[in-house]
């Protein structure tokens, strides 16, 4: 597995050590998903989602060219509150690092240095993944691939209805990347309950997604990811409606303004949240702690039939 130079915080480094369940929680949601000053109080509150379950939160990002596993409060802030903070997907931790540089993992390099750490549970709130118009730009997020080749589990809302879902669902398959609906046999749209997409398995509890991380390695298929998609319940999606609405005019202005590339998902969803008068961001607030709660409760699963058969 790739290697990287990484630093624990202090609490983390304890929990590996003494072979605690620990949660990757990842930081470009806070530096570029959320908006200030909400998204520090957001980031804490992952953490404490992910501490009520028993498990550990290992925050990911970059400090002045350290890649930290387990942020501390100060670092934190700082990649909250700062401008200028990177957003870096797997191909750009090395040249942050050498320059120094502050940045905010995607899930991509967030999945890839978790993996690196042993760490073997993330919780996100939505997955990039391909999206419209990418027959044209190319536009599909090294989410994708990073987790064709990651050995980890995701837990988020499936991905964003500003994506091609369809297209997203079929790229995953082909790249390997195993998808669990949790209790639902719908793929989540994120800020709705359902994208119209099925899916073919679902699991119904944090034990037996366990036991599937565990048969993966009996059965030597765990070379890439796992998705546990974990959709909102219906009463507190977004509604559809203006859901609709916000997505054709952030849609239009996008082409208006000729945003591509990286900016293309942090500029959506600020459109988003400003103009659904903060309806989007309690919502995504909403998915973001429902996923580390969940993601809490498969670590401390799958450390309890570690412990079982070690003795
Ligand atoms: N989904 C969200 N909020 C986010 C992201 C995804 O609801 O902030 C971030 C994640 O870090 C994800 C990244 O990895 O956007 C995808 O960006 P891109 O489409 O440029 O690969
Ligand atoms: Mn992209």
């Amino acid at each position: 597995m790739t290697k990287f130079n990484i630093r624990y915080g202090a609490e983390v480094a304890d929990a590996r050590r003494d072979g605690r369940p620990i949660v990757a929680l990842e930081s470009t949601i806070v530096s570029h998903g959320l908006p200030r000053p909400d998204n520090l109080r957001v980031a804490r509150e992952i953490e404490q989602a992910v501490r009520s379950t028993g498990a550990v939160p290992a925050t990911i990002g970059m400090v002045e060219g350290e890649l930290v596993v387990g942020l501390d409060d100060n670092q934190l802030t700082r990649l909250a509150s700062t401008d200028g903070v990177a957003k870096l997907s797997v191909r750009d931790l090395a040249v942050a690092a050498a320059t120094g540089a502050d940045g905010a993992t995607t899930v991509a390099a967030t999945s890839a240095v978790a993996a690196a750490a042993g760490i073997g549970v993330f919780a996100t709130g939505g997955l990039g993944g391909v999206h419209r118009e990418a027959a044209q730009t190319f536009d599909e997020s090294a989410d994708l691939t990073a987790l064709a080749r990651t050995p980890i589990a995701v837990v988020c809302a499936g991905v964003k209805s500003i994506l091609d879902v369809g297209a997203t669902l079929e790229r995953l398959e082909t790249l390997g990347v195993t998808v669990l609906g949790y209790r639902t046999h719908h793929f989540p749209g994120f800020f709705i309950t359902d994208s119209g997409f099925t899916l073919d398995w679902s699991v119904e509890t944090p034990e037996q997604i366990a036991a599937v991380l565990a048969a993966r390695a009996d059965h030597g298929v765990q070379a890439g990811g796992v998705i546990v998609a974990n959709p909102l319940p219906v009463d507190e999606q977004l509604d559809p409606d203006l859901h609709d609405r916000t997505l054709a005019d952030g849609l239009a202005l996008m082409s208006r303004d000729g945003v591509t590339g990286k900016a293309v998902t942090p500029f959506l969803l600020s459109h988003f949240h400003s103009s659904t008068g903060g309806a989007s961001l309690a919502v995504n607030v909403r998915i973001i702690l429902r996923n580390a709660a969940l993601a809490g409760q498969i670590a401390v699963a799958a450390a309890a039939r570690t412990d079982t058969s070690a003795g």
